[in-house]
């Protein structure tokens, strides 16, 4: 089975993610989204919630799956017996961190590949965390986001006031 993994930290998903998962998904048999859980990082959502989220934005896509990672990238996409890594490109700035890490798991993993796909010009310069500094002062978040993405991170910050 032709199997791609699209990891990333997703907090939250933004429309710029989707737009990358739902194009994965017309490419491959199946796509597995990693979400990172990084106990040394404080995002504003849990892994749980985060998982959530994207199942619930991509409960239309039959062949894409959601599950959390802890560690390595490489260790999680040789237990899902995959050979491919998608990454999302949106601007030169993004090339060089995106770069080092394909080159690095290379070599940890040769028979993994890294593939890129560049960003739908409409969210080249969306990132959770411009959406979430957005949020905060109370901006409209609802043009970046899935409407139910976008209530969940209302409820957050109002919960968190
Ligand atoms: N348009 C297109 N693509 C986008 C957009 C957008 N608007 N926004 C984000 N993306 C892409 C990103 O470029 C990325 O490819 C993906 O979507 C996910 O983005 P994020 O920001 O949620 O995820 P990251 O970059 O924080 O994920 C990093 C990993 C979790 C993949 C990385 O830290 C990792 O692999 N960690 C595990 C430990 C490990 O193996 N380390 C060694 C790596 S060499």
């Amino acid at each position: 089975m032709n199997k791609a993994i699209y990891p990333g930290s997703f907090d939250p998903v933004t429309l710029g993610h989707l737009d990358i998962i739902e194009r994965t998904s017309k490419m491959f048999d199946r796509v597995i989204i990693g979400v990172l859980n990084n106990k040394s990082k404080s995002p504003l959502f849990s892994v749980e919630e985060r998982v959530n989220m994207l199942k619930e934005v991509t409960a239309n896509l039959p062949n894409v799956e959601v599950q959390s990672f802890e560690g390595l990238l490489i260790d999680f996409v040789r237990k899902n017996d995959a050979r491919v890594i998608v990454r999302g490109l949106r601007a030169i700035t993004d090339f060089e961190y995106e770069l080092q890490m394909a080159q690095t798991n290379r070599v940890i993993a040769p028979e993994v590949d890294t593939i890129f796909l560049t960003t739908n010009l409409r969210y080249s310069y969306l990132s959770s965390s411009i959406v979430k500094e957005i949020a905060e002062f109370d901006g409209e978040i609802s043009a970046f986001l899935h409407p139910a993405v976008a209530e969940k991170v209302r409820e957050k910050l109002t919960a968190r006031r």
